[in-house]
Order: C-alpha cells, then sequence, then structure tokens
C-alpha cells in the first residue's frame, strides 16, 4: 500500500498533490457518504475494515473498484480495529494520511446496554488508541495530520433544548458516556500536542443506508413491506422521544469542513428541528396512504433503562464559521427513505412470490 500511496504522488501530481484521508467506519452509513464525498474531491481515501464471518462492505461496494483490475483504485481498505492499537499505528505509517475520520463505533444506544465494556473499548478507548497512534506517527514523521471525532447529541443526553457547544453533558447510556470520553480526549490531545483535533457534535441523522435497527430506518423498511402484503406489524419502544433529524450526505461535509478550517474547534451539527418519533410515523405512513395506528404495537423490550427525551441542536457556530447548513429537511428526508425502501420491499416480493426467498420477520 505505502508504494501505491507514494505512487499516487507521483510527478504528474507535483504541483497539486492528492490529498489521503484515512476512514475509520467506512463500512458504516457515514463512512460511505464521506467516502464518496472525499473521492469527488479528489482525494484517496483508505479504509479500515474489520474482520467480519459476512461482507460487511454492502454500502461502498458501488465505489470499490479491484486494485488488481485498475489503477483507478481510489479508495482502498484494510484490516484493523479499533481494540487493536498496533493496527491502527502501523496503517498510519504506511498510509501517512493528511486527513483522519474517526467513524468507527458500537454506535446502537440500547445495544450499548447489553454489552457496555465492549462499547467503552472501541468507542472511548479506541479513539484514545487512534489519537496516540496519530500523536506519535506526527512526532516520529514530522508531519501534520488532521483528525475528526464522530461525537454524538447522545452526549447531552438529559439536558434540555436547544443544545449547543457551550450545553453541559448528562450522557445516558454507556455509549453516550464513552462518546463523552472520546470528546475530551479530543479535546485534551488537541490542548497538550497542540494536534489539529476537532469533535463534530452531530445530532441524528439518517438515509436509506442507515442501519436496519436504528428507529426510522426500522420504520421504513417495516412499511414497505407491509404496503406490498410482506408484513402486517410493527413492534416499537417509546414514540414520544424526539429528535432532530437531518440527512446523513449533508453531515459528511460539515465532518470535511471541519478540517478545512485554519483552526481545530468543535462544532455542533444539526437541522435545528426536532420531531417525536410518532410524528415520523405520521408522516412515512401517511406518505404511502396508510395509518400507522392500524399496524403498530408497543413492545416493552425496546424502551432502554435510561432514555434521551428531547434533543434539538443549535448550529448557528457550524453555520457561521464552516458556511454550512441542511440541504434535506424532515419531510424530504422521510420521502427519501420510503421510496427507497419500498423499492426493496417490492423486489422482496418479486422472490418471495417466485418462492426464492421466505417473508423475513422485522430487524
Ligand atoms: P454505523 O453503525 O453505521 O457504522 C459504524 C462503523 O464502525 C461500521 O463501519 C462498523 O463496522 C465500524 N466498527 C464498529 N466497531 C468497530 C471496531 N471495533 N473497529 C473498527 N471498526 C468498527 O454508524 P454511523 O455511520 O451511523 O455513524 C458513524 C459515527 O458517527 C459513529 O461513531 C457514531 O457513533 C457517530 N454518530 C452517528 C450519528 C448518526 O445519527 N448516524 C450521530 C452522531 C454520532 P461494521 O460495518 O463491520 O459493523
Ligand atoms: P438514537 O437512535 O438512540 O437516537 O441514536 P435510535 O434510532 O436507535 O433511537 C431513536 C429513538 O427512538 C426510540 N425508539 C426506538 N429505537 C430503536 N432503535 N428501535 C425501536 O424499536 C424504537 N422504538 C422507539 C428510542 O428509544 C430513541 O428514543 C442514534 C445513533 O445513530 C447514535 O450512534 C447517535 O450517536 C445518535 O443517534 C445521535
Amino acid at each position: 500500500m505505502a508504494s501505491e500511496n507514494n505512487g499516487s504522488r507521483s510527478s504528474a501530481d507535483v504541483e497539486t498533490p492528492r490529498k489521503v484521508a484515512l476512514v475509520t467506519g467506512i463500512t458504516g452509513q457515514d463512512g460511505s457518504y464521506l467516502t464518496e464525498l472525499l473521492l469527488e474531491k479528489g482525494y484517496e481515501v483508505h479504509g479500515l475494515i474489520r474482520r467480519s464471518s459476512n461482507f460487511n462492505t454492502q454500502r461502498i461496494n458501488h465505489i470499490y473498484i479491484d486494485p488488481h483490475n485498475s489503477d483507478k483504485a481510489l479508495m482502498k481498505l484494510h484490516y484493523a480495529d479499533l481494540s487493536d492499537a498496533s493496527s491502527l499505528r502501523r496503517w498510519l505509517d504506511v498510509i501517512r494520511p493528511d486527513e483522519v475520520y474517526n467513524l468507527a463505533a458500537q454506535s446502537h444506544v440500547a445495544v450499548s446496554f447489553e454489552i457496555p465494556d465492549y462499547t467503552a473499548d472501541v468507542v472511548a478507548t479506541g479513539a484514545l488508541r487512534l489519537l496516540e497512534a496519530v500523536r506519535s506517527h506526527t512526532v516520529d514523521s514530522g508531519r501534520t495530520v488532521k483528525y475528526y471525532q464522530a461525537g454524538s447529541s447522545e452526549m447531552f443526553g438529559a439536558t434540555p433544548p436547544p443544545q449547543s457547544e457551550t450545553t453541559p453533558f448528562h450522557p445516558r447510556s454507556p455509549y453516550a458516556a464513552s462518546k463523552v470520553a472520546a470528546h475530551w480526549y479530543t479535546v485534551n490531545y488537541r490542548e497538550a500536542y497542540g494536534l489539529f483535533a476537532c469533535n463534530g457534535i452531530l445530532f441524528n441523522h439518517e438515509s436509506p443506508r442507515r442501519g436496519e435497527n436504528f428507529v426510522t430506518r426500522k420504520i421504513t423498511r417495516a412499511l414497505g413491506r407491509i404496503k406490498v402484503g410482506l408484513q402486517r406489524k410493527l413492534f416499537l419502544g417509546n414514540l414520544q422521544a424526539s429528535r432532530d433529524w437531518g440527512f446523513a450526505g449533508d453531515y459528511v461535509e460539515a465532518m470535511w469542513l471541519m478540517l478545512q478550517q485554519e483552526k481545530a474547534d468543535d462544532y455542533v451539527v444539526a437541522t435545528e428541528e426536532s420531531h417525536t418519533v410518532e410524528e415520523f410515523l405520521e408522516v412515512s405512513f401517511g406518505y404511502l396512504g396508510l395509518n400507522w395506528k392500524d399496524h403498530v404495537e408497543i413492545d416493552q423490550r425496546y424502551f432502554r433503562p435510561a432514555e434521551v427525551d428531547n434533543l434539538k441542536g443549535d448550529a448557528s457556530k457550524a453555520k457561521e464559521v464552516l458556511g454550512w447548513k441542511p440541504k434535506v429537511g424532515f419531510e424530504k428526508l422521510v420521502k427519501m427513505m420510503v421510496d427507497e425502501d419500498l423499492e426493496i420491499a417490492k423486489r422482496e416480493k418479486l422472490l418471495v412470490d417466485a418462492g426464492h426467498m421466505d417473508a423475513q420477520q422485522q430487524p
């Protein structure tokens, strides 16, 4: 990889050397959108993926070019894990990135109550391992590397809205507490070592690529299947929780903008509008001419030991300093997700009718 990387800075590119980015969590929702953005901007993108017994690259397959078949492959994948410090340092030395985006996480809040140690190890200590790898790499190489930390509105937890960069944190889950630790590790590396390290404090952002066990996608996947007759019921937990939901494609642009500033800083990224889960149901089911009350049942298993009731961001700083603003609003986001999942459900229905697939349970 090192030699391929050096090759991308050949004499033809001397005047405008290609920037190199390292992305952890590249196989996740945000990793896929960020990689598309960086490739569009002419970056070479290196993604760290973890070993899985199943392929976990579905979200980036459409932009993958096999390095054996083409010298145009500008996205490269390497095995590593946020729980393995040696792999992080090794890939930094080999790839020599200009920018590091730390998006990897056990990112499901409810699951973090089930696997708290693992969540803390990956989300909190994983960020520390990566920061330390970046720091020691910059000391040994004399290079400058910019670092982005994927912070979360979950860190505000019980503190009432609107939430901005100056709002106190009150985390309500092992996931959120781990993100608070990662936030402060990032601030500390900036203050102690002068590292160019930014925290993006991103409110919920969704897309047709959202994991199927987060509430928005769980709803739109089920809705598509209900519409084509593959499913009748949808089991959910707390419908009164309110979230500031934006579009992931807009939010990765804010991540990139943070690393293009003169000075490293922390930014809230949000739409500044909040809607309950029930409102999401109203808009999505209404869009397909259905009444959610005919299909949704409450199941206690989806309630959390501690809930975050109301998140609504104040993104004034990102607007002023980064010149960022969201392009996709709530209704457009809901419709985008419903449209996409209705198409998936129609394809599933064809397979079920032809006997090639069982009608599966909801995720
Ligand atoms: P996803 O859950 O879709 O993706 C998480 C990524 O992290 C996946 O690529 C996953 O790999 C990878 N990963 C998990 N564990 C490890 C590990 N031990 N070592 C290396 N990689 C690992 O999350 P999103 O894309 O939605 O979110 C990106 C980041 O932003 C996360 O840190 C999340 O906590 C944070 N965030 C997300 C928000 C949102 O609304 N989406 C809001 C605020 C913050 P695999 O594919 O193999 O599972
Ligand atoms: P969240 O997202 O916890 O905000 O974390 P999620 O979609 O899981 O929950 C949002 C709200 O919906 C309620 N809810 C349900 N949630 C799920 N997953 N499944 C259900 O059946 C269900 N029923 C009701 C939840 O109680 C909650 O109030 C997301 C993740 O992407 C984090 O990584 C990120 O940091 C935050 O957003 C910002």
